[in-house]
């Protein structure tokens, strides 16, 4: 099964490399994020979605728009039904959550700021976590600052809602998919339908275990360790039975940031696999 992570354990750094190489994604516990937060997440979450459809489409995504309520943005990729909603916050949602809740935005507005600062400081102690058990340090990545920082970085918040479904199997809450982020930390209520794949052991429910988080890597961070962390194909299932949400805090690069194999990571035996 996906290895599961105690974030205090002294052999850490070695346990999430060894994930990373293995699989491209592991839960965690003892992140530090309050399981308090988490269920302000779940509620926000909950309530956005129960609303009246009238009302969730004021906050509707314009057609070019990255933020806002609508089927997730990585849809554009697939030509498949899916049997979910989605909203995603980037920067401030203060305007879309106005139009959402008239009363009650400004609340919901600082679980989601707070949400955002957690995850922030947990994305980049995870990412040199990873990139440490390569041998990376900070001087080997231009835009890391000192205090371990990543500066510029890009971050959006994807709320996803899998209502329950009559035909399960004849449907898919989301389709199989890699992230396009670095790294991807994921919320699952207590619903089980993320499935992660590996060649050799085909697709693994990751059960939802209280409070802790899934991570994975996205396509950005296999780029950049040169291949060395496989970004994992992953898909959400739908069931009969309970509706389900997740949150996910996707993490990138600044935007104009181009992202190539670290040299670091280039040598001889081991030729760049994307251009520089
Ligand atoms: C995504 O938002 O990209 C996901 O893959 C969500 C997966 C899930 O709902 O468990």
């Amino acid at each position: 099964s996906l290895p599961f992570i105690d974030l205090s354990d002294p052999h850490v750094a070695s346990r999430v490399g060894h994930a990373c190489t293995t699989w491209g994604a592991f839960q965690i516990t003892n992140h530090g994020v309050p399981s308090r937060l988490l269920d302000d997440m779940e509620f926000l979450t909950g309530s956005l979605f129960r609303l009246p459809v009238h009302r969730k489409l004021n906050a509707a995504r314009r057609e070019d728009g990255i933020s806002g309520y609508g089927v997730a943005r990585i849809a554009s990729f697939f030509n498949k039904q899916m049997w979910s909603e989605g909203f995603t916050v980037v920067g401030s949602p203060l305007d879309d959550f106005h139009k959402l809740w008239p009363v009650h935005h400004l609340k919901y507005c600082e679980i989601i700021q707070e949400y955002e600062e957690h995850m922030q400081k947990l994305a980049a102690k995870l990412m040199w976590l990873a990139l440490g058990s390569l041998g990376v340090e900070e001087k080997d990545i231009e835009w890391a600052s000192p205090g371990s920082d990543f500066r510029g970085a890009q971050a959006a918040i994807q709320l996803n809602h899998y209502p329950i479904c009559p035909e399960p199997d004849r449907a898919m809450g989301l389709p199989a998919h890699t992230d396009s982020t670095l790294m991807t930390i994921l919320y699952q209520n207590n619903t089980a339908g993320l499935q992660v794949y590996r060649d050799d052991v085909g697709w693994v429910t990751v059960p939802p275990v209280p409070g802790s988080l899934v991570v994975n890597v996205g396509d950005l961070l296999h780029i950049l360790t040169n291949g060395m962390f496989p970004s994992v194909l992953h898909r959400a299932r739908v069931n009969h039975l309970q509706s389900r949400f997740s949150m996910a805090y996707l993490w990138g690069p600044p935007s104009d940031l181009m992202i190539s194999p670290l040299p670091k990571l280039v040598d001889p035996l081991h030729p760049p696999l994307y251009p520089s």
